[in-house]
């Protein structure tokens, strides 16, 4: 067991526990010159060469942890910032983590252009986002907000669409839907609290990034 002496001087960097983004962040620190020991399943982990720890979150978590200064630096999808209308400082674009939300509806449905899903139901776990692009574009549609698994609710008739994350496109495949329109494009970024510090200034410095602030 390890314990962590709160340093002020030492910074914090959130990244996804598990899941997509994890091990394409860890390989950015890697590559960074970064070096962290074996993971033994802590939530916060230390690096042995930069005055710096890692904490380990749900992705959806990161950007309250960073916007509070909890967290000094964060790697998180833009598609997650910008459903909890987190508006933070982004350092850098990272070379992965790279989907889109896109509206897709069943491959024999009606619905062709924007205006077909007025009136429709649309499951989705980008509420905000989902919502946003429906006012862009004025169409009244009623979304059906769930947690996960949204190409199954078509099937099952909870929704007669659905607003999700896409890369491959063979999930969507599989449920026999069709991408119609693209909600957002999205990839891995690597954030900075709000809260100015000299040592997290030293620290982007020292691997070689700049803070915008
Ligand atoms: O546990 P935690 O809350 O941290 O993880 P999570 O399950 O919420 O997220 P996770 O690990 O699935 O995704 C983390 C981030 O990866 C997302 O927020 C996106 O920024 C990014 N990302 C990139 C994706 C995808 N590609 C992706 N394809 N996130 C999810 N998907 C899912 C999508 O929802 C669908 O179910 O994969 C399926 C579609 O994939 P294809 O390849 O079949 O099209
Ligand atoms: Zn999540």
């Amino acid at each position: 067991m390890m314990h962590i002496i709160y340093e002020p001087e030492r910074q914090r960097m959130a990244i996804q526990k598990s899941g997509r983004l994890h091990k394409a962040s860890m390989d950015f620190l890697s590559a960074r010159g970064l070096i962290f020991p074996a993971n033994d399943r802590t939530l916060i982990l230390p690096c042995e060469n930069f005055d710096i720890d890692l904490l380990y979150l749900r992705d959806d978590d990161i950007p309250e942890y960073v916007r509070s200064g909890v967290a000094d630096f964060g790697i998180v999808g833009e598609n997650v910032l910008a459903e909890k209308g987190a508006d933070l400082p982004i350092i850098a674009k990272m070379d992965f983590g790279r989907c889109k939300l896109v509206i897709a509806a069943p491959k024999d449905s009606r619905i062709r252009t924007p205006e077909d899903l007025g009136g429709k139901r649309i499951a989705t776990s980008y509420p905000k986002l989902l919502s946003e692009y429906l006012a862009r574009e004025g169409i009244e549609a009623s979304i059906v907000p769930i947690s996960g698994s949204t190409e199954i609710t078509p099937e099952l008739d909870l929704a007669d669409a659905i607003c999700d994350l896409v890369q491959t496109g063979s999930t969507l495949k599989a449920h026999d839907l069709v991408p119609l329109f693209t909600v957002m494009e999205s990839q891995a970024v690597l954030i900075e609290s709000p809260l100015k510090k000299q040592a997290k200034e030293r620290f982007l410095s020292q691997i070689n990034l700049k803070s915008k602030l």
